[in-house]
C-alpha cells in the first residue's frame, strides 16, 4: 500500500504551526542547526526483511495479519515507511527467505521507492527443506568438510544474489557453538570457520565488504564460535581489509561497555556496521530505544567522534540497520519507533561540544564531562529530526499518520488476516 505525498501533507497542515514554533526554538539555542540537518537528511537506515512481519518467540508467535507475503510486498512496505520518515531507504535481505526470482524487477521496483540494497545475510542456523546435510552441529565449524562446503556455497550463492541487485556486503552470522563442555575442540572449531570464512572472502567482488556478526550465547549455550567483538576481529584481521566487525546490540553479556567497543574497533578501522535494537536481558530485540537510550546516545557519541577522527562520511562508511523484531507490537510501529530513535541519538550526539569534552577529559574533570554529555543528551532534538523529514516530504509525526491513514487496516484487506512473512 502507498502513501501519497498529498496525503501527508494534509496530515502535515495543521501541525505546521507548532512545529514551526519548536523549531524555531531549538535552532536558535543550538550552534549548527542547519549542519545537523544536513546530516540527518543523508543518514538512512537499512530496514530488515525479516522484521516487516510479527516475530516469534520460542513459545509462540501471534501475526498480526496484513503481513507481506513476498520480497515485492516487503518492498512496498518499507517504501511506505520511507515515504512517512524519510530515513529508511534501504533493505537488508535474508537468503533464502528472500530469493529474488527476477532480480532486475525487484531492484527496479525498490528503485521507485527510492531503496537500495544494503548488506545480504546468509543463513546456516537453520535446515531448509531438501537441504542435503544438517547444521544441527554447526555449519562453518562442522567436523564434516561437506556440510562445511555446503554453507561455504550457500554464502557464495547469497553474494551472487546481492550482486544482481546492487548490495555491496554480506553479513555472516553463525550460530556455530556448542551446548555442552566437551562437545567441541574450540581450536580446530575456529579454524575450520576461518578457513571457510576464507573461501567466502575470496569470492567477494572488489567493492565489497564482507562482516562478521558476533553473538555471545544462544542458540548455543556454552560456547559460541564467533562470540565476542575479540574473537570476530581475530576473524576480520585475518581474513582481510575487506572483511570488519559486525556490533549487533542485542548480542552482548548484560552490562557490556558496547561504546567502548565501537571507539577501539573504529580506532583499528576494523568497524563494519550495526545491528540497531534493544534488550533488558540479551537478544531481546525490543524497539531500539525502548529500554536503555542513554546508552544509544554513548554509542552514538563513540561512532560521531571515532568516524570524524578518521574522516569517515558518516551516513555511507558503516552499515546502519535495524536487527529487531517481536510480538507485541504491529511490526511497521515497532520500525517507525526504532527509525526515530535512532535519529533522534544520532542528532544529540551530533550536538556534543567536542572541543569543551576534549578539555574537559584533558583536566581530568570529570564532573564537566558529564555536564558536556548529558547537556546533549537532555536537548529535545525531535523538532530538529522532523524539520529534517519535513525537508525531504515526509511526516511531522510518522507514526500518528501510519495510524490515522489505518495502514495496517488496509494492508489486512489487501493481504488477508493469515498472512505471514517469511523470517524467523
Ligand atoms: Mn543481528
Amino acid at each position: 500500500m502507498d502513501i501519497e505525498k498529498y496525503q501527508i501533507e494534509a496530515y502535515n497542515e495543521p501541525l505546521l504551526a507548532a512545529h514551526g514554533k519548536a523549531f524555531d526554538y531549538i535552532a536558535s539555542t543550538v550552534p549548527n542547526a542547519a549542519a545537523i540537518i544536513d546530516k540527518l537528511r543523508a543518514f538512512q537506515i537499512a530496514i530488515p526483511s525479516w522484521a516487516l512481519g510479527t516475530g516469534g518467540t520460542r513459545f509462540g508467535r501471534f501475526p498480526g495479519g496484513g503481513e507481506p507475503r513476498n520480497l515485492e510486498e516487503k518492498i512496498s512496505d518499507i517504501g511506505m515507511l520511507h515515504a512517512l520518515n524519510r530515513s529508511s531507504g534501504a533493505i537488508s535481505l535474508h537468503i533464502p527467505w528472500d530469493i529474488p526470482s527476477n532480480p532486475s524487477h525487484i531492484k527496479a521496483l525498490a528503485a521507485q521507492k527510492g531503496i537500495v540494497f544494503d548488506a545480504m545475510n546468509s543463513n546456516t542456523f537453520q535446515d531448509q527443506p531438501g537441504q542435503a546435510l544438517s547444521y544441527k552441529f554447526g555449519s562453518l565449524q562442522h567436523v564434516d568438510a561437506a556440510t562445511r562446503k555446503q554453507a561455504i556455497d550457500h554464502n557464495i550463492e547469497v553474494i551472487n544474489y546481492g550482486i544482481e541487485l546492487g548490495s555491496t556486503s554480506l553479513t555472516v552470522w553463525l550460530s556455530d557453538g556448542s551446548c555442552f563442555p566437551g562437545q567441541l575442540n574450540f581450536r580446530k572449531a575456529f579454524q575450520n570457520t576461518l578457513s571457510g570464512l576464507q573461501e567466502i572472502y575470496r569470492a567477494l567482488p572488489e567493492n565489497w565488504k564482507m562482516f562478521v556478526e558476533y553473538k555471545a550465547f544462544e542458540p548455543n549455550f556454552y560456547s559460541t564460535t564467533v562470540g565476542d567483538w575479540g574473537q570476530s576481529y581475530l576473524y576480520a584481521s585475518k581474513l582481510g581489509p575487506q572483511a570488519y566487525t559486525l556490533v549487533d546490540l542485542g548480542h552482548h553479556h548484560p552490562n557490556v561497555n558496547i561504546e567502548q567497543i565501537v571507539s577501539l574497533l573504529l580506532m583499528e578501522g576494523k568497524l563494519g556496521g550495526f545491528h540497531f535494537n534493544d534488550s533488558k536481558y540479551g537478544d531481546d530485540d525490543l524497539t531500539v530505544g525502548a529500554i536503555k537510550p542513554y546508552q544509544l546516545f554513548l554509542i552514538f557519541n563513540e561512532l560521531i567522534e571515532g568516524m570524524d577522527a578518521r574522516g569517515m562520511e558518516h551516513a555511507t562508511d558503516l552499515g546502519w540497520m535495524i536487527d529487531a523484531s517481536h510480538n507485541v507490537k504491529d511490526p511497521l510501529e515497532d520500525l517507525l519507533q526504532s527509525v526515530e530513535a535512532i535519529m533522534i541519538a544520532y542528532a544529540q550526539a551530533l550536538l556534543v561540544d567536542r572541543k569543551a569534552l576534549t578539555e574537559a577529559q584533558l583536566q581530568n574533570d570529570v564532573a564537566r564531562a558529564q555536564e558536556i554529555l548529558q547537556q546533549a543528551y537532555r536537548t529535545d532534538v525531535r523538532p530538529l529530526v522532523a524539520e529534517a523529514r519535513l525537508l525531504d516530504g515526509g511526516a511531522l509525526q510518522p507514526l500518528a499518520v501510519f495510524r490515522a491513514a489505518e495502514i495496517r487496516k488496509n494492508l489486512v484487506k489487501e493481504r488477508g488476516a493469515v498472512s505471514i512473512a517469511t523470517g524467523l
